[in-house]
């Protein structure tokens, strides 16, 4: 038995009365860890770069384990750019490779640079129209219930690649649930973290980081996922927020350089 533990954090009430969201997490973990994971979750809503929460609400539900399927960990990648309109153009290009048609790719990054505000989920658009499917308006559609499987090994994977930080760690458990979901072409992302500039495009082919994304400062990010023309917007919404799912790495993986451990 796993637990599911769910956090949305708002400024100004509740999300469903207008607050302003401030951070939300997802994890799926062992009873033991549940009070630690807890605090360190009620934590992080209070000390927010986003601003203090004055609403917080988590969630704790028993998964049975033979519910939970296992995926892959999605390969990362990073290209840097020196520019926001750099990143964007190289975001455009990789929502192509992965089957997003031009037109669509356009509509997905306006969507997102349209925002006056940022969703608690994502949007899920057509890859080929770039027209918004789901109807869930201001909340969008929240990815949940999914965890790596080892922990140790995940950030002993992560660092043999250079890689540490807490946004990364949190974004390729998402992303790769999110290409595991069957018509499910691309993601495109960044963060609604001031600080946080860099976002990425994933897809089942892989995990693409990119440095520059947004400005500096703004508190404005999102998610799009994008959905191949005719899948089926209700299966794939279910999945995405109810299927357990424990990413895996393998561990002869990310080690090719220089150290290992
Ligand atoms: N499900 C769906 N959408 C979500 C979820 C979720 N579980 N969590 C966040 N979002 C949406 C929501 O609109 C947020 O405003 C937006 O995504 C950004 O969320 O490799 O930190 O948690 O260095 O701020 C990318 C890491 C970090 C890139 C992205 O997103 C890298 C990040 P944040
Ligand atoms: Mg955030």
């Amino acid at each position: 038995m796993l637990f599911s533990v769910r956090m949305r954090a708002a400024q100004g009430g509740a999300h469903e009365v207008g607050g302003k969201h401030i951070s939300g997490a997802e994890r799926l973990v062992k009873k033991e860890c549940l009070s630690t994971l807890a605090a360190y979750m009620l934590e992080r809503a209070l000390t927010h770069s986003r601003g203090e929460a004055d609403f917080i609400n988590i969630t704790v539900e028993a998964v049975a384990c033979s519910a939970i399927r296992k995926i892959k960990c999605l390969a990362i990648q990073t290209v840097a750019v020196d520019h926001i309109a750099a990143g964007r153009a190289a975001a455009r290009e990789k929502l192509i490779q992965a089957g997003v048609t031009r037109q669509a790719a356009a509509k997905g990054l306006e969507l997102l640079t349209g925002l006056t505000h940022s969703l608690r989920g994502a949007m899920l658009v057509c890859a080929a129209t770039g027209k918004r499917l789901d109807k869930t308006g201001e909340r969008g559609v929240r990815v949940s219930r999914m965890d790596v499987e080892d922990e140790q090994a995940y950030h002993h994977w992560l660092s043999r690649q250079g890689y540490q930080n807490i946004h990364i760690k949190e974004a390729l458990v998402l992303a790769s649930k999110v290409s595991s979901a069957p018509g499910i072409r691309a993601e495109l992302c960044w963060s609604d973290d001031p600080e946080y500039i860099t976002g990425y495009v994933a897809s089942p082919a892989g995990y693409t980081r990119i440095t520059h994304l947004k400005p500096f400062g703004s508190e404005v990010g999102g998610r799009i996922f994008f959905v191949a023309p005719n899948a089926a917007v209700d299966e794939i919404t279910a999945y995405l927020e109810n299927q357990p799912v424990l990413v895996q790495v393998a561990e002869s993986e990310g080690s090719s350089d220089a150290f290992s451990d």
